[in-house]
């Protein structure tokens, strides 16, 4: 079976009837919402989805799965959505998919955050992957002069048609290729700060559980 597939089916185990659940981004998290859908269909479970993108939400709702914002909801009692790189202490790059703002916002409201991906996403460092920055349009192009002259080699994230990307928000996307992260905590404070970047993609002390597909030892689970 498909590595992402075997971990979107092995995380769904994780929800309860009743719960509010954060439904994620990306083709690993894709899996986890169908098995969700065949519960409820064929076990009738039954609970509250808060998306974490548009993508998911066309998904999830196709699937009749009843959704809420998260402002709808007290708090959300676990979180499942995938990741692009996971270090060896276990924090993440996420935002791969554009959608790292929404995804952060329900984690941060989530007593629980389970990340699922396939073993090509453990790392030792983190950077390799782009490091995704959610801008403001209006003082973009300042920010890739700031990013250039911190040595972060920025990129514009574009469409095909060579606009930029515009996230479910319609901000930009500015991509650090850092190739190696130093002190990712650090970096992500510095962030922070800078006037215009609305969110990144540095996902640190987020995770409470890792669930990762491995070609030779099946699904692994660290707590
Ligand atoms: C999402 O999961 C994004 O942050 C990240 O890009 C994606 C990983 O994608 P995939 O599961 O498709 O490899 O949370």
């Amino acid at each position: 079976m498909n590595l992402k597939k075997m971990v979107g089916i092995e995380s769904a185990k994780y929800v309860k009837d009743g719960m509010t659940v954060g439904l994620g981004t990306g083709s690993t998290a894709f899996f986890m919402v169908e098995e969700i859908g065949r519960r409820m269909r064929e076990e009738g479970l039954s609970i509250t989805g808060v998306t974490t993108s548009n993508a998911t939400e066309k998904q999830a709702s196709e699937l009749g799965i009843p959704l809420k914002s998260i402002d709808e909801v007290d708090h959300v009692d676990v979180t499942i959505d995938g990741a692009d790189e996971i270090s060896n202490d276990y924090h993440g790059i996420k935002g791969g998919g554009a959608a790292l703002l929404f995804e952060k916002i329900v984690a941060t409201y989530s007593n629980k955050t389970i990340w699922i991906v396939d073993e090509s996403k453990m790392v030792e460092h983190l950077g390799a992957f782009p490091l995704p920055v959610e801008v403001i349009p209006y003082g973009s192009d300042q920010l890739v002069r700031l990013f250039n002259s911190k040595g972060y080699n920025p990129k514009i994230r574009r469409q095909d048609n060579g606009n930029p990307l515009l996230t479910d928000s319609k901000n930009y996307i500015i991509d650090l290729y850092l190739e190696k992260i130093e002190n990712p905590k650090d970096l992500a404070t510095w962030l922070d700060h800078q006037v215009g970047v609305v969110e990144h993609g540095l996902f640190l002390d987020m995770a409470t559980t890792v669930i990762i597909g491995t070609s030779d030892k099946g699904v692994q689970t660290i707590e």
